[in-house]
């Protein structure tokens, strides 16, 4: 557990610090008297073989986690898997990949000339993790990637880290709904991910979620900084199944609004 823990250090440093610095005044905003617990993170990255899905997988596998679950996003070309540690203290992870063989073939050797710079070195040790790009990209790109896919244009400017972390509401003494803590942050001036209503997922599907909209962060491009989405955070509530465990999966439907945070 203290492998996990020192990762998830390192992932909220970088989060917090490049992604997504009002995470600090969230998590301060919705802490009572124990330690929040983080539901999950998520990571994105491109389904190359030099930086798919299973490379960022294998850091979490090395220390415990398994494979649980497997979403497809179709319209969006996306395929993710959920791992979790058999610590359920732990937080689970969510890695998706964007099927660049499904897109545009300048989308396609755009985002392999990017991945081609990547050391493959880097790959070796887990603070790669949180390491954010590891290419250089000009603004022109960026733009050319977003306007077809928001999510390729995400992952091309931000590189890896992860985007959100997850408030389990479960645990909280002051909200019980994820409808109150929407307008608890809505109040403290926080704007949140409406599309497909402002609760994803309910009771019957076992998970409702909500998120913020993703910070604006500044990004240094080869031709300057600009001011785009980073990272959210988002807020889950899990209901028990007949066996009295809390649900553990994701829901399609939901994570398919989720992914909007970084509109
Ligand atoms: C992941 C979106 C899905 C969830 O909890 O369903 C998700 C992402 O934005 O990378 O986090
Ligand atoms: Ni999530």
């Amino acid at each position: 557990m203290e492998r996990v823990e020192q990762l998830f250090n390192a992932l909220w440093q970088d989060y917090t610090q490049r992604l997504c610095p009002s995470a600090e005044q969230v998590h301060a905003l919705l802490t009572e008297d124990e330690p929040l617990l983080n539901d999950h993170i998520a990571l994105r990255t491109f389904n190359l073989p030099k930086v798919g899905l299973d490379k960022l997988a294998a850091p979490f596998i090395a220390i415990g986690y398994k494979p649980c679950g497997q979403y497809r996003f179709e319209a969006k070309k996306l395929y993710a898997e959920h791992f979790e540690h058999p610590n359920p203290a732990a937080p689970k992870v969510f890695i998706s990949e964007l099927m660049v063989g499904q897109c545009s073939a300048q989308l396609q050797q755009a985002v392999r000339e990017l991945v081609n710079q990547a050391p493959e070195a880097a790959f070796h040790d887990p603070s790669f993790l949180y390491g954010g790009r590891l290419w250089d990209i000009d603004s022109e790109t960026y733009e050319m990637l977003a306007a077809e896919s928001e999510y390729a244009g995400w992952v091309a400017a931000h590189g890896f880290g992860a985007n959100h972390f997850t408030v389990r509401i479960n645990q909280l003494e002051q909200f019980t709904e994820v409808r109150d803590v929407n307008h608890f942050l809505r109040h403290n001036g926080f704007a949140i991910n409406e599309s497909g209503g402002e609760v994803k997922g309910d009771p019957e599907v076992m998970l409702e979620q909500s998120s913020t909209m993703a910070d604006k962060v500044a990004v240094g491009f080869l031709d300057g900084v600009k001011h785009i989405p980073g990272g959210f955070y988002e807020f889950a509530k899990r209901y028990p199944q007949a066996d009295g465990e809390l649900y553990g999966g994701f829901v399609e439907a939901s994570a398919d609004k989720i992914f909007e945070s970084t509109n």
